[in-house]
């Protein structure tokens, strides 16, 4: 996740000089969403006004419509994993982003994933990435959409990953966390069970980590 705001403010830094008055007029014309007031965003995030108006002003320079499209979000995204595709995360990625169901990521959207992700506490963080994990959004993680997202995760880190990855590593993967998480074994992770199993082992945790850096 900071790699994509990492992209978004080093953009901005990057096209400024080049820009002139009649880009600035035409971008003007273009933004077709404007965000909630600052005020309101403020309340319900942990960033501050000064913060929301540095990522508002990256997030309008690299999307001047004022959305992201899943494609405008996938193309982003693919610049961080040049070795791999990570076109099917991104996909999983950008649906946990877009609460709303509507196709399209709004800075209100952005923001408030973000500030669960980088200032969240544990529990909202794994919350989220339960969401993320559930798929079909029913409110289980089953042992499909769990075996889909870690080997969205795999595709997208690529061949050139070390250790290398054998070919079975993601099925390997996924049976032990089921096996982990899914206490009462009835075939589907709860989110209480989730939450329960992140925070009674150390070896999950350090591994959604590892899903944590990726996002
Ligand atoms: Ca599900
Ligand atoms: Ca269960």
């Amino acid at each position: 996740m900071g790699a994509v705001v990492g992209t978004l403010t080093m953009q901005t830094k990057q096209r400024r000089p080049s820009r002139d008055k009649a880009d600035d007029d035409l971008e003007m014309t273009m933004v077709c969403h404007r965000p909630e007031g600052l005020d309101q965003l403020e309340a319900q995030t942990n960033f501050s006004k000064r913060e929301l108006q540095v990522l508002y002003r990256g997030f309008k320079n690299e999307c001047p419509s004022g959305v992201v499209n899943e494609d405008t979000f996938k193309q982003i995204y693919s610049q961080f994993f040049p070795h791999g595709d990570a076109s099917t995360y991104a996909h999983f990625l950008f649906n946990a982003f877009d609460t709303g169901h509507t196709g399209s990521i709004k800075f209100e959207d952005f923001v408030t994933a973000l500030s669960i992700l980088l200032r969240g506490s544990i529990t909202e963080k794994l919350q989220w990435t339960f969401n993320l994990y559930d798929i079909n959004r029913d409110g289980y993680i089953n042992k499909e959409e769990m075996t889909d997202i870690v080997r969205a995760i795999y595709d997208m880190m690529g061949k050139y990953t070390y250790p290398v990855l054998k070919t079975d590593a993601p099925k390997q993967h996924v049976d032990a966390f089921f096996q982990k998480m899914d206490k009462n074994r009835d075939g589907v992770v709860t989110l209480d069970e989730f939450i329960l199993s992140c925070q009674e082992d150390e070896n999950i945790m350090r591994s959604l980590q590892l899903f944590e850096n990726v996002i």
